[in-house]
């Protein structure tokens, strides 16, 4: 950590001049006005008094001291833990009916008046521990636990890329959908109030993947549950990415006998050529592809050699032809993209268990390409490419049908702005499960929406992570969101630069810094590449459209809410009506 500190300091004073020249190339006017401060500060510059329990930890279970029999709300347990190097806590965990499990952890000692709620992943299904905070490294009260903070498991219990959790769970469904984030922060809320005398004086949500797509549903939803939102990696396209994306990716990688067409011993050599083709096209021979959108990469590069027909240096014909296709939009019949985005050269190490897998396991992918079945009870699970008829019309029912309980691509985050919402969005370039170029997309909705680029940067931010994976893993990907948001919402202090670094264990092997998106960070020319003090910020050598050429678009308006009318043992309907 000792390192990471140092490079925050240095890069801060390296960039100031050139970050306003990069800002006046913008154009961003909101920010010409802001004075320049460390990227990410080590703690909150707002001190809030810490605020002591008024009751006992157990108390919370007494009868009526939170929730009536009449409450959705039931809590099961409440006990004090004590671990090294976090303050005690007070641990309570409960349901909200039907079976929405969470877990809150309340200081007992040094509460900082704020409530942390992390979102959980792929399809959830597991009540993680509410220590485990995305985009939060280093973050000093969460490391030293001053945060009231919880999780859900959405709602049931399944493994996380099990897609078949609710096919005949209408409410189970609802419940992963929309349902279980803003009733955990409802509960959670009461809980702290009853516990501390007072409710939250701020309130924060942080998730990645499904719980990225939970934050923004939550911004757009229920404006009102939070005052800070990080959301990373998010599968708020969810309709397409599950309905679509997962199929076409795990389709092109499936043969006809049932096996995976790119086995896992393959991908070394894969990643290894995309590499060597795109890593010197930012600028930079790092190792790492700082922008997949730069660089056309053809997997025909290393196609095994007339006269061999396959080896572990390279790939066969079939193997050619299924990696062309993974790392193209998944299109309908008539060529048109239907997801604003593809798999990006640069993710390819993941692969060997996103969408490949030993003799006899299955990929990560096929387990998320099952949620297929709740379109089409008989739809085939080893779906192969030969069988693709999926197109437009199809992208249009899945977006009307279940997208309307599980998207979360509603632009319109005005609501959540007249509040005083901020948002910080990111996303990693080499991510192998959610194709990045959707949430640059989402960003630019965002911007049309809310009445142009100074409306929504005054309380939105989108960072692009060069080489970083699905969430975790690949490089930079150890960063601090929540602070920035913090001090963003508490001090009117807008998230600038933010210093992300790689990790082996607890030695830093690089850092680099993030900037605002499009701004991206410049090798200086001199120095070690692996050392953040040695970039600026600067805009990109290549401008990209931000939008992006698909046959669904980011609308107002498409969302339902769903429940029971009447008693289902008694002949009731699950009914949905469009949402206020
Ligand atoms: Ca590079």
């Amino acid at each position: 950590m000792a390192l990471k500190r140092r490079n925050v300091a240095r890069v801060s004073g390296a960039y100031a001049a050139a970050w306003l020249v990069v800002q006046a190339a913008f154009f961003m006017a909101p920010l010409m006005a802001q004075s320049l401060r460390p990227p990410a500060p080590a703690a909150p510059m707002l001190t809030l008094r810490d605020v002591a329990p008024v009751i006992e930890c157990e108390a919370l279970l007494k009868v009526d001291a939170v929730f009536t029999d009449a409450d959705l709300t039931h809590l099961t347990s409440a006990a004090v833990f004590v671990e090294a190097g976090k303050r005690p806590y007070c641990r309570v965990e409960g349901y909200i009916a039907p079976q929405i499990r969470f877990a809150l952890h309340l200081p007992t000692e040094g509460w900082n008046q704020r409530y942390l709620q992390n979102g959980c992943g792929g399809y959830c299904g597991t009540l993680a521990s509410p220590d485990a905070v995305d985009a939060a490294a280093g973050c000093a009260p969460v490391e030293d636990g001053a945060f009231a903070r919880s999780a859900t498991d959405g709602g049931h219990t399944a493994p996380f890329d099990d897609g078949l959790w609710a096919v005949d769970d209408p409410q189970a469904q609802v419940d992963l959908g929309y349902r279980a984030a803003h009733e955990v922060a409802v509960a959670s809320k009461r809980i702290i109030a009853a516990f501390y005398g007072q409710g939250p004086r701020y309130s924060y949500f942080t998730g990645c993947s499904d719980g990225g797509r939970e934050a923004l549903m939550e911004a757009q939803r229920y404006p009102e549950d939070f005052d800070g939102i990080v959301a990373g990696a998010p599968a708020n396209i969810w309709s397409s990415l599950n309905g679509i994306f997962q199929p076409w990716v795990i389709g092109s990688n499936k043969a006809e006998s049932g096996g995976y067409v790119i086995t896992p011993e393959k991908i070394p050599a894969l990643a290894r050529a995309a590499r060597e083709t795109c890593d010197g096209v930012d600028g930079l021979e790092d190792g790492i592809i700082a922008d997949p959108r730069a660089c056309e990469f053809d997997p025909g590069v290393i196609e095994c050699p007339a006269g061999r027909e396959d080896g572990a240096d390279c790939l066969t014909a079939a193997q050619v032809a299924a990696a062309r296709r993974i790392y193209a939009a998944p299109a309908g019949l008539d060529g048109r993209a239907l997801y604003p985005g593809s798999m990006p050269v640069g993710s390819e190490a993941p692969w060997a268990e996103g969408i490949t897998a030993p003799a006899g396991q299955r990929a990560i992918a096929e387990g998320y390409a099952s949620y297929r079945r709740y379109l089409d009870r008989d739809v085939a699970l080893d779906l192969g490419m030969t069988h693709w008829t999926i197109d437009a019309a199809e992208l249009a029912a899945l977006r009307s049908g279940l997208g309307t309980i599980y998207d979360s691509t509603d632009p319109d985050l005005s609501a959540f702005s007249e509040r005083g919402g901020k948002l910080i969005l990111w996303h990693g370039w080499a991510d192998e499960a959610i194709p990045p170029h959707g949430t640059i997309a989402y960003f630019d909705a965002v911007r049309e929406a809310v009445g142009g680029a100074a409306e929504r940067d005054a309380f939105v931010r989108l960072y692009m992570i060069p080489g970083m994976y699905h969430c975790s893993r690949g490089d930079f990907d150890r960063f601090d969101f929540l602070t920035p948001v913090m001090n963003w919402v508490e001090r009117d202090a807008a998230p600038e630069g933010v210093v992300a670094w790689t990790a082996q264990g607890d030695v830093v092997t690089r850092s680099r810094p993030l900037y605002p998106y499009p701004a991206v960070a410049r090798y200086v020319g001199s120095g070690d590449v692996d050392d953040a003090a040695n970039f600026t910020p600067a805009v990109p050598a290549r401008q990209f459209e931000s939008a992006y050429e698909w046959a669904g678009e980011f609308e107002s308006g498409y969302q339902r809410v769903c429940g029971w009318n009447g008693d289902p043992f008694r002949g009731g309907d699950f009914v949905c009506e469009p949402a206020e």
